[in-house]
């Protein structure tokens, strides 16, 4: 399997390289946000657009999960918060007229940055069986087809009902509502494909699959550790939770096998101290080998329990299970394989270990870095016992804190987006709308694409994203979805997704962020949950991209009028009308959401309740919080192979390629690049600047390979290499999968280097 860089497209990918940053933001960000933002929305709009981002009564920026925090800045936007807007308010469009231009085989030359580049989707657009191209359609027209094809199913377990974590929680609600009324639980979302390992984790050993730590609970925090994170690029303002939190006096200890600009210094572009000098952030920086954090978590919980009073032996006693068992396995870590797994040295892991002793607050922080390996839950749940060891947990400034990735991803998974969801939840939809919702789990991300390509699932219904683009093994799901009978995507902007489709495709445009929504009631706001819990509004304000846009929860709404017709007694019309009715169901099904009306109108919006941070209760399975014992697990990399992390620049939202520079890491003007140690690049032969191909190596003994990258010799951990997503999703194997979660091991791929053939 080969995958070539798109042809057919202006976009030159020729990166250009110079010496990494050590510090984040500053003015240069500025500018470089002004320059992207004016290009796609000119000069007022960007003004006026930007100042209404996370304002009070703005809208939630569609980057990254980071809560706002209750004093808001004028300009509480970040670089790439601002690059989202800007992706999203852009001028430019994508007409029927542009689809007539571009038939569906042109689309799939172009490359993502390309396809993203050309603007919002005008109008509702179908592409029939057997044609080339895709012509504009009626709503009315389009629901028909949908209810066509899901309404010859054999079983409703044949359809499949993706979601991206920019849906809000009304939209979200409605669509599992549907979904389940329909008859199924296959409702795979982008966090089976990011955060699902921090849940499993969570849910077992604290009894909830969220973080426990408020921003304040930063602010006031000893040391807070950052695992797996680059908050530089992908949470920008959580760097000035950090900076807020060193002046208070935290300790920070970052842990990655990259030195990530973000963490070494911010310069906040807020203050005009931070303009000239910036802070430091990180005090003591491990460089880790990927896939070494579990190793090394183990060994520092040996060497805490080792430790003459270093065990919170109250908390111990009283709030958490199975001590003892954990205890015994932590106490058989060993130095020698804790070094081989890391790559660290001893001073290095004693000098973490003296830091973490001396604080009484602590907080870890972790993202993709810890999630997406195949012992990413065992790794989790080995930071969890740390924090539990030190009773650090469910205490001012100390707690988990997973950084979620989507805007409102969080917030899909509480209304209901989930292939295996609580028998509890069921119960209680159930007594609310009448039905009897199945009670058999779904598919996930990873087992809809088997199910696509076994031809078990027929109909793909897409809730925004990029389902193609951003998972795994790119050949064998474009393979696996063109076998679809029908695929639909519910998109504001065109990506792969459409242009590799089932036998008849439908592009649904619709309303984003930024979009105002006026419905039969009046002007209509929606809701999201940060990455903290915390629920507020969001409203649009810029007129709709096209007049011919629905509403997200508009579209489930005819779509479930549509194929249910007089089977639903649900009030779907009139959840269209007005979404407070909506949340009137919202506040009936979901606890925590009692006077949710009433409560969201506060303009912070309020916190959603969290047992272990709030009571120290932990509703697991004991009833207590569970230390766990699993093997310690590391990657095994074979002699001349490298160990792959695949991951974001600079210039990106996911699979939306805002640009071609990834400035931190000192990359310009191209994508296709692979950062190597320099001495792993001279074993091997290969010089700065070499093109090569990547090949990954994989169990079932398939060739995956992407071509054409030039080697950049980078100060990465020995050992590691790193390339963009999603141009490096070719390599990794479907069945390549974390245990318990399911998530694709995106960040650890073995592969080797060849040199590329000439062209
Ligand atoms: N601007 C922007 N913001 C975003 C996104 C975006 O694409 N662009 N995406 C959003 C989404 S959906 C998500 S999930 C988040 C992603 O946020 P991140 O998780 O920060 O994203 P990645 O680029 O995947 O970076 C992973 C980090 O983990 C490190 N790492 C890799 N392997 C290991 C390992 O084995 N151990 C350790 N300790 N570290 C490792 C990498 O070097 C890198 O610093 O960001 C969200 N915010
Ligand atoms: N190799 C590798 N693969 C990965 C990852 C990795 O680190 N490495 N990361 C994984 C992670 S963490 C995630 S979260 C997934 C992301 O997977 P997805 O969420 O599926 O992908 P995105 O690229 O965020 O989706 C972008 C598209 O969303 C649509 N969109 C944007 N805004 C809206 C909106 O308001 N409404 C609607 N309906 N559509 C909208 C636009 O059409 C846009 O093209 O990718 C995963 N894949
Ligand atoms: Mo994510």
């Amino acid at each position: 399997m080969a995958a070539k860089p798109p042809a057919g497209d202006p976009i030159q990918d020729a990166p250009e390289v110079t010496a990494p940053q050590h510090a984040a933001a500053g003015l240069p960000a500025i500018g470089h946000t002004l320059r992207i933002a004016q290009q796609q929305m000119g000069v007022g709009r960007t003004a006026r657009t930007l100042l209404k981002v996370n304002q009070k009564h703005g809208f939630d920026c569609p980057g990254c999960a980071w809560p706002e925090g209750e004093k808001r800045h004028t300009a509480e936007f970040c670089e790439n918060g601002a690059k989202a807007v800007a992706e999203e308010a852009t001028l430019r469009r994508v007409t029927p007229d542009f689809f007539a231009a571009h038939p569906v085989a042109d689309l799939a030359t172009r490359s993502g940055y390309w396809l993203g580049q050309q603007g919002r989707i005008t109008h509702p657009m179908y592409l029939a069986a057997g044609a080339d191209t895709y012509e504009a359609v009626t709503w009315e027209r389009a629901f028909e087809i949908i209810a066509e094809e899901l309404k010859t199913l054999d079983s409703p377990d044949e359809a499949l009902f993706y979601t991206s974590g920019r849906t809000s929680n009304e939209a979200a609600f409605l669509l599992q509502l549907f979904a389940r009324e329909f008859g199924t639980n296959n409702l795979p979302d982008c966090s089976n494909m990011c955060h699902e390992s921090s849940g499993s984790a969570l849910t077992e050993t604290i009894g909830i699959g969220k973080g426990s730590v408020s921003l304040d609970d930063l602010h006031q925090a000893d040391l807070i550790i950052i695992a797996g994170q680059n908050p530089g690029t992908n949470h920008p303002r959580m760097l000035s939770a950090l900076e807020k939190a060193k002046a208070a006096g935290a300790k920070i200890i970052s842990i990655n096998p990259l030195p990530e600009a973000g963490l070494e210094r911010f310069k906040n572009p807020q203050t005009p101290q931070g303009m000239l000098k910036g802070v430091a952030l990180t005090d003591l920086f491990l460089q880790i080998r990927i896939g070494g954090d579990q190793a090394l978590f183990r060994l520092l919980n040996k060497l805490v329990l080792e430790t003459h009073g270093a065990v919170d032996e109250a908390f111990v006693r009283e709030h958490t299970h199975g001590f003892e068992e954990f205890a015994e396995a932590a106490r058989a870590a060993d130095w020698e394989e804790t070094l081989t797994a890391t790559g660290l040295e001893r001073a290095e892991i004693e000098r973490a270990l003296a830091m973490i002793l001396a604080s009484r607050r602590t907080i870890a922080c972790w993202a993709m870095g810890l999630t997406q390996h195949k012992h990413a839950v065992a790794t989790i749940r080995e930071v969890v016992n740390l924090l539990l060891l030190r009773g650090a947990i469910g205490r001012p400034g100390a707690g988990v804190c997973p950084v979620r990735g989507h805007s409102n991803v969080q917030g899909d998974r509480t209304m209901g987006i989930f292939e295996r969801p609580a028998p509890a939840f069921l119960d209680a939809l159930e007594k609310e709308f009448g039905f009897a919702p199945p009670r058999h789990h779904g598919y996930d991300v990873v087992r809809s694409i088997e199910a696509l390509r076994d031809g078990k699932a027929k109909v793909f219904f897409a809730m925004g994203g990029n389902f193609v683009g951003a998972a795994p093994d790119t050949e064998v799901t474009e393979a696996a979805m063109r076998r679809a009978a029908l695929t639909v995507h519910v998109s504001t902007k065109l990506n792969r997704s459409h242009a590799v489709t089932g036998h008849r495709a439908l592009i649904l445009p619709t309303l984003g962020r930024t979009d105002k929504d006026v419905q039969q009631s009046g002007k209509q706001f929606v809701t999201v949950e940060d990455s903290m819990g915390l629920v507020h509004a969001s409203r649009g304000n810029l007129p709709p991209a096209s007049p011919h846009l629905l509403s997200e929860p508009a579209i489930v709404a005819r779509m479930a009028r549509a194929v249910l017709g007089a089977d639903s007694t649900t009030p779907w019309e009139e959840f269209e009308r007005d979404y407070a009715t909506i949340r009137d169901r919202i506040a009936r099904v979901i606890p925590g959401f009692q006077d949710f009306n009433a409560r969201v109108a506060h303009p912070d919006g309020f916190a959603l309740p969290h047992a272990p941070r709030d009571e120290r209760r932990f509703p697991t399975t004991t009833g207590k919080a569970n230390f766990t014992a699993a093997e310690v697990e590391y990657p095994h990399v074979p002699e001349g192979r490298l160990l792959l992390q695949t991951l974001r620049s600079h210039d990106q939202y996911n699979t939306t390629i805002y640009g071609l520079d990834d400035r931190y890491r000192g990359i310009k003007g191209g994508r296709r690049v692979v950062l190597v140690h320099p001495e792993d690049a001279r074993e091997y032969g290969f010089a700065d600047g070499a093109y090569v191909d990547l090949i990954s190596e994989w169990t079932d003994g398939v060739e995956r390979r992407a071509e054409g990258f030039r080697v950049v010799h980078y100060p990465t951990a020995r050992g590691c290499a790193a390339a963009y997503y999603p141009e490096t999703n070719v390599l990794v194997p479907l069945d390549a999968t974390a245990d318990t979660s399911n998530t694709p091991m995106s960040k650890s791929v073995v592969i080797r280097l060849e040199p590329s053939r000439p062209a």
